[in-house]
């Protein structure tokens, strides 16, 4: 398998999910630049961080990949089974991850790195904010005093959770949520973690 991976995006997941389950691959490392007018644009083959490409396939989306990972090289490992009880968690999470939880976060990153908060911006930024503390609110009461998100077990639905949580932190998001932040450090005392900011 080949990784194209630029340092603080999305491609941390894929990373961390190869380091975690001891798989060979080639990292293509390039650097992230943030799109001006153009989107799909970055030095990848699809213009997208990540990007895998495992003989014949080419994918983008880190949720699918880490999905397609999983089912064909996982073993078992770091998932449920189908039809197990954990199995909607796990299913929840993963995708919640990318799908509630991200959004607000891209938007504030992008304001804040990218485009600079002015007073035209801070609408947007305050209400980016306000839904990014939703979804950590009920994230974090769900999290409750696990150790992982389905409990005892470790799965891939915490390396997507991760990355949208380290992200968060960045811009200050979980301020209001401790058990979150203790949560992120229990993430980052992983060593496969520890490989990719390693990386950064
Ligand atoms: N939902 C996608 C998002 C992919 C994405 O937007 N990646 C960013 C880097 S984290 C990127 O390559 N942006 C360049 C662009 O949007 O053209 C995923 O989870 O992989």
């Amino acid at each position: 398998m080949k990784l194209y991976y630029a340092p603080r995006t999305r491609a941390a997941r894929v990373m961390w999910l190869l380091e975690e389950l001891e798989l060979p691959y080639e990292l293509e490392r390039g650097e992230f630049r943030p799109p001006a007018t153009q989107f799909f644009a970055q030095s990848t083959p699809t213009g997208k961080y990540p990007t895998l490409e495992d003989g014949d396939v080419t994918m983008i989306e880190s949720g699918a990949i880490v999905e397609y990972i999983l089912e064909r090289y996982g073993e078992g490992r770091l998932a449920p089974a189908v039809g197990a009880p954990d199995r909607a968690a796990f299913l929840q999470w993963l995708h919640y991850a990318e799908s509630t939880a991200f959004p607000p976060i891209g938007i504030i990153v992008w304001l804040t790195r990218y485009r600079g908060e002015d007073d035209a911006l801070a609408d947007l930024l305050e209400d980016a904010r306000a839904r990014a503390a939703s979804g950590f609110t009920y994230l974090d009461a769900c999290l409750g005093d696990k150790t992982w998100l389905l409990g005892e077990m470790f799965s891939a639905a915490d390396i997507m959770m991760g990355f949208t949580l380290i992200a968060a932190q960045s811009v200050g998001a979980l301020e209001d949520v401790p058990r979150l932040q203790v949560y992120v450090r229990r993430l980052l005392e992983r060593p496969a973690l520890q490989k990719v900011v390693a990386a950064q």
